[in-house]
């Protein structure tokens, strides 16, 4: 009987042999998996290097968060400078042949991937053809982002903690998700030419509209609620609008077959294909829920732990592959929204290194607080996720201070030092001090550099002092946005 059974996979597979047995002493010499990690709170350069890079690689995924996130790509593309803030569309978007994948682990609004599609299309690429999408991620629709900004709303009365979201529906999908009433990619995929599976859809967002009007109907008076946002809410929640809308991406996805089941691609690709895979992870991990600045977080796990769930590989496999984590850290501290940050700068001082760095959100325009580098907050990241190396991003932006501080330990109010993990709970930020270490600055422009001995030597000397810091191995010095103003140290 096994043989029948055995046999008939041999015919389906098309393979001489029944089935890829793996034993514990199997691995896969031929497969990569760089992971791109931000490890502050976000907007460390994920984008620039996913780019940078992307050319080595086979595919390019994304395990998390949704069109919050806004990896910005600078590249000359057929003779024309091109820069695009990518919010869903994985930053592998500037190059042919490339495989941009996007997880279970994520959470999809299919107008701002859309909206997209088209940037890179008029860029004269073909993105949608390169596109995979997974049938198990959540779909984000209009009114979560309604929701997300009533929420925030609310809260900023005082009735619980405003976090500065950016609206864009991420904490209501996976709260969705988490409630089991949330819609899948793979519950719309295919109701453009099936009339059942457009019957279930149908049931699934009365179900979904039913329950959001009943829970979140105190949030549509006017005390939170403008009239624009009353107008988008009553549109959003229309049935036959969301309909009409979701046949429409059916067509449009089903064209490449574009939505898949990414766990079983991403295994073949790692078992049976031996390809190169590069993960770029969203937002940072101090915005991770469980060991961010909980409650000022998002709502995804921003850590390499989130590329097992968020695109169905096993630890195990990762054991068994060629596996780094490259961890993204700007050479000073940014932050966007509320929550603690211990290395901030006062409000002078902050606006002016925000405005030399350009530190202004890519989804919302929002201005970035800014600060020192701290070097608790790394340690604590290294922790969590192991980084093999790390890009030191916008190193150019601190050219022209007289000193450069690092952030190397934290006195707590009670006396205790803590230098390699943030407090557990927020009343312990309360009187924290930041004990800093001090280091002389350098005058020169930077971003022509290319070698890592033509840096001023206080540029070399502060790189050096933060490997020293931290133990963490810095491979690549960023000097500037464009994907060619890198430094590489050996
Ligand atoms: P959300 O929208 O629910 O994920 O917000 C929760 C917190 O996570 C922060 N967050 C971010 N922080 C930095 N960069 C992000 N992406 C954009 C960018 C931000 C922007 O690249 O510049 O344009 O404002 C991002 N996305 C979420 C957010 O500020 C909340 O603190
Ligand atoms: P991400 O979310 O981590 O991809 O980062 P963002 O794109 O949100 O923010 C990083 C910003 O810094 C973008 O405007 C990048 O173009 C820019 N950038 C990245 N690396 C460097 C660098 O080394 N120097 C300078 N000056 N800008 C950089
Ligand atoms: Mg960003």
């Amino acid at each position: 009987f096994t043989h029948t059974i055995q046999r008939t996979f041999s015919t389906v597979l098309g393979k001489n042999k029944p089935w890829d047995y793996t034993s514990k002493f199997s691995h896969y010499p031929n497969t990569q998996i760089t992971l791109v990690l931000g490890s502050q709170w976000g907007d460390e350069g994920k984008g620039k290097l996913v780019d940078q890079i992307a050319g080595e690689y086979d595919i390019i995924a994304r395990c998390n968060g949704g069109s919050n996130a806004g990896h910005s790509v600078v590249a000359t593309i057929n003779g024309k400078k091109a820069k695009l803030g990518l919010h869903l569309f994985p930053c592998g978007a500037l190059y042919e042949n490339k495989i941009n994948l996007l997880g279970n682990g994520t959470v999809i609004h299919f107008p701002t991937l859309f909206h997209e599609i088209k940037e890179i299309s008029d860029l004269g690429l073909k993105p949608l053809e390169t596109l995979k999408v997974s049938s198990h991620a959540q779909v984000v629709t209009d009114f979560y982002q309604v929701i997300d900004g009533l929420e925030e709303n609310e809260k900023k009365g005082g009735v619980a903690e405003f976090i500065g979201t950016t609206k864009r529906g991420i904490g209501v999908a996976y709260a969705m998700e988490k409630d089991r009433i949330g819609l899948r990619v793979g519950d719309f995929y295919g109701i453009h030419n099936d009339p059942i599976k457009k019957k279930k859809f149908q049931e699934l967002v009365t179900s979904l509209i039913r329950i959001s009007h009943a829970r979140f109907n105190y949030l549509l008076s006017p005390e939170f609620c403008s009239n624009e946002e009353k107008e988008r809410w009553d549109k959003s929640t229309n049935i036959p609008f969301l309909m009409d809308r979701y046949t429409d991406y059916s067509r449009q996805l089903s064209k490449h077959e574009t939505v898949v089941n990414t766990m079983v691609y991403m295994n073949n690709a790692i078992k049976k294909f031996g390809k190169k895979i590069l993960i770029e992870g969203a937002n940072g991990v101090l915005l991770d829920t469980e060991y961010g600045t909980y409650p000022y977080v998002t709502s995804s796990c921003t850590l390499s732990a989130g590329v097992c769930t968020g695109l169905g590989i096993p630890p195990r496999l990762l054991n068994k592959i060629d596996f780094n984590v490259t961890g993204v850290v700007k050479a000073y501290q940014t932050r966007i929204g509320t929550g603690p940050m211990p290395t901030e700068l006062p409000e002078k001082e902050n606006t002016e290194l925000a405005l030399k760095g350009a530190e202004f959100g890519v989804t919302t325009g929002r201005k970035r607080r800014c600060g020192w580098l701290d070097l608790v907050a790394l340690r604590y990241s290294h922790h969590l996720n192991e980084f093999d190396q790390i890009i030191l991003t916008k190193l150019d932006i601190l050219s022209g201070y007289k000193e450069i501080k690092l952030g190397v330990a934290y006195q707590l109010k009670n006396g205790k030092i803590l230098e390699d993990a943030l407090p557990p709970d927020h009343v312990s930020y309360d009187g924290l001090e930041v004990i800093y270490e001090t280091l002389p600055g350098w005058e020169e422009d930077i971003t022509g550099v290319r070698n890592f001995e033509d840096l001023p030597i206080n540029a070399k000397n502060y790189i050096r002092r933060i490997e020293e810091l931290t133990g963490i191995f810095i491979r690549w010095i960023g000097v500037g946005p464009d994907r060619i103003e890198t430094i590489e140290k050996m």
